[in-house]
């Protein structure tokens, strides 16, 4: 089996992340930080896709709902070879091809548009409904935030996906327990989460969002059931990888200036705040 430095390939996407949001002073670090460890195993392992042939109709499908963390899917693209690291520096730039939320084909591998809220997981169900009725043995994952969950929309294709047994569409909760105005449980608290989607007739498991054996064993695993959609709640923190953005609800929106930039890379090159 091909061993995969996750760690090594983290630690690259979350410079480019910090490069992208010092560049262009945009916000979101925070959430991208918060997602970036799934997205580096989705992408190096677990997805079946080919950067060469990326509109092959048999690939698996990946839609980042928290659309607002585009900074993490743009730099696990780059490195997967989707398209030329150099691009990163325009990231939000005038007349850039990186807009500030993912824009379908904007730039290759961005598989359609997002970014208003909620709306992810209805367009994942479409397509994996699609998949079905199609034959296809394609599987759809989707990356929501907890945020997500306070919406209707998301419950109704919830339902919807366990009505039409889409067992070939994965959600997984990015759980940082922080939204843009506060923490998640004192806006709307969630919980039971778990116990919501099992009701729901999700299939549910729950993982650390920044432990890569945890989640690639998980994602490897056959433990997926047959007829009912699966649901991975990630634990996640949200700023994660640099000491002075970790669970600190200002790096939602906030940048870092040259200083913060300078020690945030500094821990990151480190790996001061990663096991
Ligand atoms: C429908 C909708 N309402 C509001 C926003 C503005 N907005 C951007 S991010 C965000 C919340 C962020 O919290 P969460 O969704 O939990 O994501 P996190 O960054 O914590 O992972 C909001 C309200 C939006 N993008 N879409």
């Amino acid at each position: 089996m091909k061993i995969i430095n996750y760690k090594e390939i983290a630690k690259k996407a979350r410079l480019e992340i910090l490069n992208m949001h010092f560049l262009s002073q945009e916000s979101h670090i925070g959430s991208a930080f918060s997602c970036i460890d799934i997205l580096v195993v989705l992408y190096f392992k677990i997805l079946r896709i080919n950067p060469k042939n990326f509109l092959d109709e048999n690939r698996d499908r990946f839609i980042l709902s928290k659309s607002h963390a585009i900074t993490a899917l743009y730099a696990v693209l780059a490195l997967r070879g989707f398209f030329n690291k150099e691009i990163l520096k325009k990231y939000c730039k005038n007349e850039s091809n990186l807009p500030g939320h993912g824009t379908k084909d904007s730039v290759c591998g961005v598989e359609v548009s997002t970014g208003s809220l909620g709306h992810g997981l209805p367009m994942g169900v479409g397509v994996a409904l699609s998949g079905k009725m199609n034959k296809k043995n394609y599987r759809v994952f989707v990356l929501i935030s907890d945020g997500e969950c306070d919406e209707g929309s998301t419950w109704e294709a919830a339902l919807f996906a366990s009505h039409h047994k889409l067992d070939n569409l994965i959600v997984i909760i990015d759980y940082n327990k922080f939204q843009a105005l506060g923490k998640t449980n004192e806006i709307l608290n969630l919980e039971p989460l778990k116990d919501k989607w099992a009701s729901f007739g999700w299939h549910v498991q729950e993982i650390d969002g920044h432990n890569f054996i945890k989640m690639e064993e998980l994602f490897l695993s056959k433990s997926f059931q047959k007829n009912k959609p699966t649901v991975i709640i990630a634990h996640t923190v949200k700023g994660k990888g640099v000491s002075f953005m970790e669970n600190q609800l200002m790096w939602h929106y906030k940048s870092p200036n040259k200083e913060q930039y300078n020690l945030a890379n500094k821990e990151i090159k480190d790996e001061k705040n990663i096991h």
